[in-house]
């Protein structure tokens, strides 16, 4: 598919710091409209999970981070704070290019433990929300002024081919993102960046341990109703940007957690029967009174299979580090093989 590139100085008065937009040429609204009409035909019906961060989802993940219950985001962080010189050590001076940057709130430690090794570090950042990544830029041409930031808008797909030309280079993907990936995506994920990284690269993952469901299960059903709100704003989307004219009201966020798969399921529930429509492509889905929709998985990882899972694909783990509890994990990985 073609790509349109245009980068474009985002006005923080010239400290250095460029958007590049990557984006497909075709239009965004109607590659919403194809992906929810290819979801809504389906037996089970699903929408992809990256559409739920538009401005106003990734305004409410950023909410749900902070959620008491939503103990990743803040173990990750503390994880991350307690082992970044051992990175930054290791790893020496690399270029940091993190994929689903989001507002790069956590990743500000990990450049602040490069600047303390001496090293000013290159930083790319790549999400699909332009409005996540213009926050990230703002606050960290405050926070961290000497880091070089390059926003890019893209998919992971667009920005594979970027590790290449960047080696040196340490991939980042925080957050247990990859547990949105089923397995046959998480393999083919795997396999492109094992392909992109030239050997001695490194990559940063974070990941969500399996731990007890009644824990997993509070952490996406936040008594302040944020992931609620987080679900529902894809169907507030639609109507949005599709006209879909769904009475939001009456769809109802369901979060489980099933042991068996190790998976947290996210749908949204109809509570009485319902049209959705198309208006971009002129088409209509009667939703009934029950149905669910799924729009995320978030997978649930134990090290000792993650490890020689990635090693399947020529990606070594150099350390692994956790908090006390084992709720979470970071591990640093290595491409291997000679250069
Ligand atoms: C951003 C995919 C890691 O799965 O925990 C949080 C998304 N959805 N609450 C997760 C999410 C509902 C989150 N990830």
């Amino acid at each position: 598919m073609p790509l349109q590139a245009a980068a474009a100085s985002t006005g923080n008065g010239g400290r250095g710091a460029t958007m590049a937009v990557i984006q497909e040429a075709d239009d965004p609204v109607l590659d919403f409209a194809q992906a929810v009409a290819e979801g809504l035909a389906g037996q089970q019906m699903s929408v992809p999970c990256r559409y739920l961060y538009d401005a106003r989802g990734s305004a409410l993940f950023e909410a749900i981070c902070a959620q008491p219950e939503y103990y990743l985001t803040r173990t990750e962080e503390s994880i991350l704070r307690r082992h970044v010189a051992t990175i930054a050590e290791t790893t020496g001076p690399v270029r940091l290019v993190e994929l689903g940057s989001g507002t790069s709130v956590k990743t500000q430690h990990l450049l602040r433990g490069y600047l303390e090794q001496g090293v000013a570090p290159r930083y790319v950042s790549v999400d699909v929300s332009v409005a996540a990544l213009a926050l990230a830029e703002q606050r960290l041409a405050a926070a961290l002024p000497q880091v070089q930031m390059t926003g890019v808008e893209a998919t992971y797909e667009q920005a594979f081919p970027m590790l290449r030309e960047l080696s040196p280079v340490m991939a980042i993907f925080l957050g247990s993102t990859i547990g949105n990936f089923d397995a046959a995506a998480a393999a083919a994920f795997w396999q492109q960046t094992a392909d992109h990284l030239r050997p001695g690269d490194y990559f940063l993952l974070g990941v969500d341990l399996v731990k007890d469901a009644g824990l997993l299960e509070a952490a996406y059903n936040d008594a302040a109703g944020v992931t609620a709100a987080f679900t529902c704003n894809l169907f507030a989307r639609m109507n949005r940007e599709l006209d879909a004219g769904i009475d939001v009201r009456a769809v109802e966020h369901v979060a489980t957690y099933s042991a068996a798969a190790s998976q947290i399921e996210i749908a949204a529930r109809f509570l009485r029967r319902q049209t959705v429509h198309i208006a971009p492509l002129g088409t209509r889905y009667e939703i009934a009174a029950g149905e669910e929709i799924r729009t995320e998985v978030s997978r649930k990882f134990r090290v000792a299979e993650l490890t020689p899972f990635l090693a399947s694909f020529g990606l070594e783990t150099l350390n692994v580090f956790t908090d006390d509890r084992g709720w979470f994990a970071l591990l640093l990985l290595q491409r291997a093989g000679h250069a």
